[in-house]
């Protein structure tokens, strides 16, 4: 095991380091339910790698990539969470702070969409009011399997206010675009926050 206590900036261990380019985190949490691919969906978002017999996740895990959005480096912090329902108490907890939660649901198991409702209203009830709700549908590379319409899925994300996404972590087809379109919306919404004539503006005095 190597020892940096004491190291000076010419070590090995320093000079190695990338400098902090990134000018902003923003936290998101992916929720649904287990074996949906969420932690698959994060697998290919950042590190670009597909796990076929991925092990269930216990708890929450953790993961982060920065991207570009108007020339501004942002951070994403991302928490994927357990499906499982013996854990969801604790990934209750991890709604706090989000700036996005992306639901995630199988495309070829319908269950899971069904779920959506319990899913959306732990998000209503743990996030903050101006989280920005993405709707995923996982598996797009399995069409022969499908049980849920891209119509049936684009009405449930209007009738709630959810953007929508179809993707694969099998074969990467709009991972990045999910998570740089999210990302978007999530900015979007932060500057209109912070716009000095938007009259909800927390920062302005009243
Ligand atoms: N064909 C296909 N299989 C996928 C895809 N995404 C995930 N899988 C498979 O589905 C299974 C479950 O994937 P996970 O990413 O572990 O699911 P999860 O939602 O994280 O599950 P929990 O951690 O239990 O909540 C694994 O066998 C994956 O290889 C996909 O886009 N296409
Ligand atoms: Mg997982």
């Amino acid at each position: 095991m190597s020892c940096c206590a004491g190291g000076k900036s010419d070590d090995p261990i320093f000079t190695q380091r990338k400098p902090t380019t990134y000018e902003h985190i923003f936290k998101f949490i992916m929720v649904g339910d287990s074996a949906v691919g969420k932690s698959n969906l994060l697998l290919q978002f950042i590190d670009k790698r597909f796990q076929p017999n991925s092990d269930y996740t216990i708890g929450v895990e953790f993961g982060s990539r920065s991207i570009m959005i108007d020339q501004t480096q942002i951070k994403l912090q991302i928490w994927d969470t357990a499906g499982q329902e013996k854990f969801r108490s604790i990934t209750r907890a991890y709604y706090r702070g989000a700036l996005c939660a992306m639901i995630v649901y199988d495309i070829t198991r319908r269950e899971s969409f069904e779920n959506l409702a319990s899913w959306l209203s732990d998000c209503r009830k743990f996030s903050s009011s101006d989280v920005v709700i993405a709707l995923v549908g996982n598996k797009c590379d399995l069409e022969a399997n499908r049980q849920v319409s891209i119509q049936e899925a684009q009405d449930f994300s209007k009738e709630h206010g959810l953007i929508f996404f179809e993707t694969s972590a099998k074969t990467g087809q709009n991972v990045d675009d999910a998570f740089e379109k999210a990302t978007q919306q999530v900015w979007k919404r932060l500057q209109t926050m912070n716009d000095p004539s938007n009259p909800n503006n927390p920062n302005i005095q009243k």
